[in-house]
């Protein structure tokens, strides 16, 4: 990276800290966030590039009012078993694996994300773990994440290439308090995200599903009293936040939803999109998901690690996944 990038990165960097966002930046906000978009024209203009089995206007319009789209049945089931046995595997075999895992259990505190070796394997099939950027291991991984159902629709919201930030693995419900993503998963443009919950099983109801509240994209920003993006000298906790969140959607009345789809369903939310993890009623009870976080090249043009670092991207069905620099011997080991 050249002399000139450090420094615009620098000057990025000390931007943020002085003088902190206070909304999005309505310059480089995506179009279909802006007032009144016009999405049929939008669509004769920007047609697909991928054939898909849903209807792309009707959808664009759901996201545009609700903050959500469901796409139904759109990811085959060899494709998730496929995945799923190397989530397996790698759960057999950790000691093989170089991974970030984050367990939120007391008994791993103050360190609880570690290389996956660094776990007790019976940890690792429990409750409260995260697998981290598992697709940068298993080739399956990142053709889930690129279907072209899912990267058709990303293209359409953000008239752009679509790169992969981050993806997680769960194998139970997470159980996290209401939060937007924006203000954590953080590329140049906090407004170019968006996530994908694919459901890798049928969604039980006592399984702590997620919810989230119906256009709840469009509520006014929390301010952490560092702005809208959390930064670890924010004065407001991720509690005061999800405070927030719950109060202002409840004072707007917008509807609660549970997330019941089933095994090759895919929810799409936007980065404002208030959501969480409800409660488990039943300890048993699985609810295998994979989440996947997308933003664009223009606001994401380096691995999320490595902003220095000329990133090496891997093109699936035109969305871009950066290797990950970190664990350069953990790359597509799975195959
Ligand atoms: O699946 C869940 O329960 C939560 C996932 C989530 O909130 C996220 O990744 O932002």
């Amino acid at each position: 990276m050249s002399i000139l990038h450090r420094v615009k990165r620098k000057a990025e960097g000390l931007r943020d800290q002085y003088f902190p966002l206070t909304k999005f930046d309505s310059a480089t906000l995506p179009w279909i966030d802006r007032l009144n978009p016009d999405i049929e024209g939008f669509l004769q203009k920007h047609p697909p590039r991928h054939q898909v089995p849903y209807d792309m206007s009707q959808k664009l319009h759901d996201w545009q009012q609700n903050g959500y789209a469901v796409l139904e049945q759109v990811i085959p089931p060899d494709m998730i078993d496929r995945f799923w046995q190397d989530f397996e595997d790698l759960l057999e075999h950790p000691e093989q694996h170089d991974l970030s895992v984050r367990i939120d259990r007391p008994e791993f505190e103050p360190n609880q994300q570690r290389n996956i070796k660094e776990f007790p394997k019976e940890a690792l099939k429990g409750k409260y773990v995260k697998i981290n950027d598992f697709h940068n291991t298993s080739v399956a991984g990142k053709k889930l994440m690129a279907h072209p159902a899912i990267v058709a629709f990303l293209e359409a919201i953000f008239n752009q290439r679509v790169v992969v930030m981050q993806s997680l693995v769960f194998m139970y419900g997470s159980q996290q308090p209401t939060h937007q993503d924006f203000p954590w998963v953080t590329a140049k443009v906090p407004s170019h995200l968006a996530a994908a919950w694919i459901a890798l099983e049928d969604i039980k109801i006592d399984s702590g599903p997620l919810y989230y509240y119906r256009g709840s994209h469009q509520i006014p920003k929390f301010n952490f009293g560092t702005g809208i993006l959390w930064r670890p000298d924010s004065t407001r906790s991720p509690l005061e936040f999800a405070d927030y969140l719950d109060k202002t959607c409840q004072a707007q009345q917008l509807p609660k939803e549970t997330l019941l789809i089933k095994k090759g369903d895919v929810l799409i939310w936007h980065a404002a999109l208030a959501h969480g993890g409800g409660v488990i009623t039943n300890p048993e009870q699985t609810r295998k998901s994979y989440v996947c976080h997308y933003s664009t090249e223009e606001a994401l043009p380096f691995h999320r690690n490595r902003p220095t670092e000329v990133p090496i991207k891997q093109d699936y069905n035109g969305l871009y996944i950066y290797n990950n620099p970190a664990l350069p011997q953990s790359e597509d080991t799975m195959t």
